[in-house]
């Protein structure tokens, strides 16, 4: 798999959120971050282990800036791996040089189109480890093994949360006043898993598996508390309608909605109508050839891994795929990426041959056009019965999701009930368990763009591939030259900072 190619030293893509504050008129300003990258000890759930962050914070520091503002963050590294830096939400116009992903590279509207709320918060749901996650998650790559680390619990902003043990102390706390209204972003960043959320004895319109058990069983919380003169309770009421961990029905009634957006003149949407660049593309576990004396295979010579359209991406060498389509570099990956699956079978069928899930490795991708219109229908497929949501993540553009639904993707009943109206326009939006999500998109940003699934453990499997999408012709629709400072790919070994601590955090 991709493990063995570790010429960059781009070996670690850090996720950092952008709030953009869309109230004020004012535009311009600029704003200078600093971002120092170190390992510190954080101690949770009666365990202490060190965790690579940000300004030394769990989560990292929040960035609030206006539309139009002009931005500068430096980022210091102290850990003891390469990382790359990926931001969602921000636009890179013909700029995929700054975009992140290692081996591929490296909307917001006038005013709330909603009434104005009196204060807001950022609740991040993330995963919490114990131990040394690279060195472990390094380890299962190297030998193949058939699964990546699972975390211990899940938090809200870095907490885990009342229930857990060593934790009520430092439980995530939010006081509000009572009678206003308040705006929450969420943000899902745990690493595996598709969360419910509520809040205790307030309604709440928000918008996993069936046999998976080994996700953390773990109920995080946080605490919201009322400014004022009364008795605070000892211990907060919890949520009494949040559905149970493994319910489906309410899960599946959630996808089941429309998904509208608030789509109005002022916030206007533009699905492209005429699409030119049809795919229909399967996302599914699979298994592919073993080429390391060390891996524990699952059977004769094949591993677990993830596939799209049957291909598991494979990061090239001995450089980037930006990098080769820019130079003409040949031999770094091909542009064969299918646009339709190698067979046609009942996906998402409770009992497939294990032989469908033989995947091929490849570094294939797809070449676009510029202004292609692009119509991408997702299938999950229950190979393994391994079936799974697939929140699907493309860099450089945002999509209209214009139809989601489960079974088998009919090509000719499903486009009927498309919403080509007030669809919502994101950047990821999950394939549902054994079902499919049709999205739409214009290829107007020139460039080399990833496209994943945004569950970690299948993008490192291989569920993941790239869009080249061509220039326009003139300057203003070509991508740009390439930044000075732009690293090189091949670092020397002695070069590298190297951490060579075992998978229990010791040195070895
Ligand atoms: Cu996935």
């Amino acid at each position: 798999m991709n493990f063995k190619n570790k010429d960059c030293l781009l070996n670690f893509i850090g996720f950092l959120f952008l709030v953009a504050r869309c109230l004020s008129m004012v535009e311009g300003e600029v704003h200078y971050y600093e971002f120092v990258l170190v390992e510190k000890n954080f101690t949770k759930l009666c365990n202490t282990s060190s965790k690579l962050v940000v300004n030394g914070n769990i989560p990292g520091p929040i960035i609030q800036v206006h539309k139009g503002d002009t931005i500068y963050v430096n980022v210091h590294n102290k850990g003891y791996y390469g990382v790359t830096i990926h931001w969602h939400g921000v636009k890179q116009p013909r700029n995929p040089w700054s975009d992140g992903p290692e081996y591929i590279t490296q909307s917001i509207g006038t005013t709330y189109p909603f009434p104005k709320p009196d204060d807001e918060d950022i609740i991040i749901l993330g995963s919490l480890y114990r131990g040394n996650l690279k060195a472990e998650y390094d380890f299962d790559l190297i030998h193949g093994n058939d699964d990546l680390p699972h975390s211990i619990a899940y938090t809200i902003n870095g907490e885990p949360g009342d229930l857990g043990a060593c934790s009520k102390e430092t439980t995530y706390r939010w006081v509000i006043d009572h009678g206003k209204t308040y705006l929450l972003r969420l943000v899902n960043a745990v690493v595996s898993a598709n969360m419910f959320f509520a809040i205790a004895e307030h309604n709440l319109t928000i918008s996993n598996q069936e046999a998976a058990t080994d996700f953390d069983h773990f109920n995080v919380t946080a605490i919201i508390q009322y400014r004022g003169n009364y008795t605070i309770p000892l211990s907060p009421s919890l949520p009494s309608t949040l559905p149970n961990y493994k319910d489906l029905t309410a899960a599946r009634k959630f996808y089941a909605n429309p998904f509208r957006s608030l789509a109005s003149k002022d916030h206007p949407v533009n699905v492209p109508l005429n699409i030119t660049t049809k795919m229909y593309i399967t996302v599914s576990m699979a298994k592919i050839e073993c080429k390391n004396t060390t891996c524990t295979a699952l059977e004769e010579g094949l591993i677990l891994a993830a596939s799209a359209n049957n291909i598991s991406w494979n990061n090239p060498v001995p450089t980037d795929v930006l990098l080769a389509y820019y130079r003409n570099i040949s031999g770094v990956y091909t542009t064969d990426f299918p646009d339709q699956p190698p067979y046609y079978y009942n996906f998402t069928s409770y009992q497939l041959p294990d032989a469908l899930a033989i995947a091929e490795l490849g570094s294939k991708v797809k070449v676009l056009n510029y202004n292609e219109a692009v119509e991408i229908v997702f299938q999950g497929t229950n190979i393994f019965q391994g079936s799974d949501h697939h929140p699907m993540h493309l860099h450089g553009h945002n999509f209209y999701v214009v139809g989601i639904g489960y079974g088998n993707y009919n090509n000719e009943t499903d486009p009927k009930s498309f919403n080509l109206v007030d669809p919502v326009a994101v950047n990821t939006f999950v394939v549902p368990k054994n079902g499919w999500l049709a999205i739409r998109f214009v290829a107007n940003n020139p460039g080399v763009w990833f496209w994943h699934c945004h569950i970690d453990r299948h993008m490192t499997w291989g569920m993941a591939s790239v869009f080249i999408v061509k220039n326009g012709g003139t300057t203003e629709t070509s991508i740009r030259k390439p930044p000075p400072h732009l690293p090189p790919c091949n670092v020397p070994l002695e070069l590298r900072v190297q951490n060579n601590d075992g998978p229990d955090g010791k040195e070895y």
